[in-house]
């Protein structure tokens, strides 16, 4: 735990002679504004409200008042994601603070730069287990655990010090959610005004004898390949560079479009297809560049890849999953752009092996079609409009993101790419306001089930007040339908507590004002999508699954299931 202990008092009051000074919540206020915050999330209440009062009184950031410190949280993580900057959400102490624990989660697996300024009763009274309101023991031990940093603000000189500190860790890679705890005595406290430059994100750069020698390893493989995962989204350039001189690319789910989806000698997300797996056992080196390399995309670290090089910012991430023969604690487009100056402009590489890769995506992908029965032409469309249009896609855990959302329907560049990383459901419909407020021109296209929806549909209603630019594909087949298919792969077709009683969607529209179509063919979905994409604001697409039928493949969850990702 990072305490500010800092005590500056004296200077406080000799400052105060010349300076004038202002609320604490008015100084966290303007440096958020300062440092180039446009839309911070949150849920007002009585311990955050010297900030939440100043934000609205100086005007210059956005508040997008959630129903729910979840959604809030996703919707800023969201945010972050696709605007390439700083997330910022705004909770409470107690319960409200533990509201956003589980979508903070989210963020830290996706490491995702949130800011999230929390806070805490009264100094006098934290970490005594007084019980006072909203008071909960060792919240810094729940903060601590879902954040890459926790700091709480003791003194109200260090309060925006703390602030941009913490904004700077979020953005530096690798990346991740950083809480601050500002107890409420402490916003109220008044404070010299400073002056706050924008925070800039510290790379780590790679040593230059490790790039020699993995840049010889290169330069001797004969068909090598890079595996793209999320922390490689910011080296979009180089490993493209690097794809053109001979390599060849596959990427995680999160690492998607680091090299354009449909590049002929990419994979794409294919990336523990039948088709892969052959490409894997031809590959004669790896490089490995900000990714995990998770259980869920390469059958529980079983599947088998060739020899390794490991690039990754986080230290902690070398060789934790696979064996390597180097590891490179770097800034993954550093390393990659590193690589490229100590590397010919071609490689000698095996130009049939880079065919090949093509030639096995495209096999990957129609295999995956063939088996989404009705669903297949509803992919293409979405497809065809996602790619096209350069339209953020964000998706909830649903049997349809994990068979063609996460792979199949193409994303024109990284940050358009939105999903729950860490599996958990209903943080689609938050996370689709967040993407649509994050400044892209092209609306969001946001995929959800209907049991994932039921824990958002709150949301729905900020939604439709922020004006959120979203269509929600709302894929309704009445209950959960991918525990259904596990139980009726695993446990004798007992279909226990999946076939919940599900809303009527309309009359949910309804009662908040957002424009609701639903089909029960799949030819009328193209006008449907076409309708929603070409008037502003949000409005829902409801697939009527049950009158469509289903898919070709049951999709029975990971990691058995052909297609991965559950
Ligand atoms: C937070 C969380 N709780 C529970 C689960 C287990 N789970 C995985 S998928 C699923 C059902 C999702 O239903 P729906 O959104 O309707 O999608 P479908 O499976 O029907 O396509 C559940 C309960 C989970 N992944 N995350």
């Amino acid at each position: 735990m990072k305490l500010n202990t800092m005590s500056t008092e004296q200077e406080t009051v000799t400052s105060n002679q010349v300076l004038p000074t202002e609320g604490v919540g008015d100084a966290i206020a303007r440096a958020l504004a300062d440092m180039g915050v446009t839309t911070v999330f949150g849920v007002i209440s009585i311990h955050n409200m010297p900030i939440l009062d100043a934000i609205a009184r100086q005007g210059r950031v956005r508040f997008v008042p959630a129903r729910g410190e979840a959604g809030a949280m996703n919707m800023a993580d969201a945010f972050a994601r696709v605007s390439r900057s700083l997330g910022v959400v705004i909770t409470s102490t107690g319960t409200a603070a533990g509201n956003a624990a589980g979508s903070q989660v989210e963020a830290l697996t996706a490491g995702s730069p949130v800011l999230h300024i929390t806070t805490q009763v009264d100094r006098e009274f934290v970490d005594r287990d007084r019980a006072a309101i909203h008071d909960v023991p060792r919240q810094p031990d729940m903060l601590e655990a879902i954040s890459k940093g926790y700091w709480r603000v003791w003194e109200p000189a260090a309060a925006i010090e703390t602030l941009l500190s913490a904004a700077r860790e979020a953005l530096s890679a690798p990346s991740g959610p950083v809480t601050v705890e500002i107890p409420v005595d402490v916003q109220r406290a008044e404070v010299p005004r400073q002056i706050v430059a924008v925070p800039k994100p510290i790379p780590k750069a790679p040593s230059p004898e490790q790039l020699d020698s993995a840049a010889a390893l290169l330069r001797a493989a004969k068909r090598p390949l890079l595996w793209l995962g999320g922390g490689a989204r910011g080296a979009t350039a180089a490993a493209t560079a690097l794809v053109a001189r001979g390599c060849g690319a596959v990427t995680s789910t999160n690492g998607r479009a680091v090299v354009p989806e449909g590049h002929p000698h990419s994979l794409g997300a294919f990336n523990m297809t039948r088709e892969a797996q052959e490409i894997y056992r031809r590959a004669d080196l790896m490089i490995v560049v900000g990714s995990r390399l998770r259980g869920n995309e390469t059958q529980n670290n079983r599947m088998l890849l060739p020899p390794l090089i490991q690039i990754d910012a986080d230290p902690t991430q070398g060789a934790r999953n696979y064996p390597v023969s180097m590891f490179i604690a770097a800034d993954a487009r550093l390393a990659l752009e590193g690589l490229i100056a100590r590397l010919p402009e071609q490689l000698a590489t095996d130009g049939s092996f880079l065919a090949e890769i093509g030639d096995a995506r495209t096999r990957s992908e129609a295999a995956l079609r063939a088996g989404l029965g009705p669903y297949g032409e509803l992919a293409d469309i979405l497809s065809e409009h996602v790619q096209r249009g350069q339209h953020p896609w964000v998706r909830d855990v649903t049997i349809s993101n994990s068979t063609f959302g996460n792979r199949y329907v193409r994303i024109a560049a990284p940050h358009l790419g939105v999903h729950a990383l860490g599996g958990g459901i209903g943080q689609g419909i938050a996370m689709g306001i967040g993407a649509a407020m994050a400044g892209e021109k092209a609306k969001t296209v946001t995929l959800v089930g209907d049991g994932g929806a039921q824990l958002m549909i709150g949301e729905l209603a900020t939604a439709v007040e922020a004006g959120a630019n979203t269509v929600f594909v709302l894929m309704n087949d009445r209950g959960y339908g991918v525990i259904r298919n596990i139980q009726d792969a695993q446990y004798g077709s007992r279909r226990v507590y999946a076939d919940i009683l599900t809303p009527d969607f309309s009359l949910i529209c309804r009662a908040v004002g957002l424009v609701h179509q639903r089909i029960t063919k799949i030819a009328a979905f193209s006008s449907a999508l076409r309708r929603a994409l070409d008037s502003p604001g949000p409005s829902l697409i409801e697939i009527d699954m049950v009158a469509i039928g289903p898919f070709r493949q049951a999709f029975a969850g990971p990691p058995a299931g052909a297609a991965g990702e559950g």
